[in-house]
């Protein structure tokens, strides 16, 4: 993981917060995206599941054309609800990590939804499916976001050990995000 650099004048393109329950892999995603195994000032806090959450854990990655995001992995303890609070709000993107198979998904993903949409800040949300599903299976989750009054949120397939899987996974919340930037 690589140590916090200053960002490159109009290239800061904002925080992305890697949300989910423990295990589902977030300090492995952030491990895909910024690389190596390297214990900078990024990995302050940095710990492996099953005591993982000790802290956020930050990074940075440089997607090229200006595209330019520090990601944030989120502790999902209660004990971590401010950190994690604090992160949500100063993010513009989230990628909420759940395995869509697990029955607790839903729910999992419906409370996160709900501490989003408090927030004053309005954060793109992509759930990434973390683990093996079929495409009806994403789609059945999307929908059941849906119907509970979340809108349209895209479920993408991203292992997290999966470097390119998770960059196309940015690719399209960078589009999102461009969509509402004023032109
Ligand atoms: N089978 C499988 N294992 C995975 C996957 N992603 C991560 N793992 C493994 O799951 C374990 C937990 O991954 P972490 O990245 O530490 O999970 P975390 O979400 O950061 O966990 P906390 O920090 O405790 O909340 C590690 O042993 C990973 O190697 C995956 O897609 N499939
Ligand atoms: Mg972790």
């Amino acid at each position: 993981m690589t140590a916090l650099q200053p960002p490159q004048p109009g290239s800061m393109r904002g925080r992305v917060c890697l949300l989910g329950p423990a295990c589902i892999g977030k300090t492995t995603a952030l491990r895909s995206l910024c690389g190596g195994d390297s214990h900078g000032a990024a990995d302050a806090g940095m710990s492996t599941c099953p005591d993982g959450g000790a802290g956020a854990q930050l990074c940075e990655i440089d997607l090229g054309q200006g595209q330019w995001l520090q990601l944030i992995g989120c502790p999902c303890h209660e004990g971590f609800g401010s950190v994690r609070q604090w992160a949500l709000s100063t993010s513009v993107g989230v990628l909420l990590m759940v395995d869509i198979l697990q029955v607790s998904a839903q729910e999992h993903a419906l409370r996160c939804l709900d501490e989003i949409a408090a927030l004053d800040a309005e954060p793109v949300v992509i759930v990434l499916s973390c683990r093996p599903a079929s495409g009806a299976q994403q789609q059945a989750f999307g929908a059941a976001l849906l119907a509970a009054g979340y809108g349209v949120v895209p479920v993408i397939q991203a292992d997290p050990r999966d470097r390119a899987q998770l960059l196309d996974a940015l690719g399209v919340l960078v589009a999102l995000l461009s969509l509402q930037s004023p032109a």
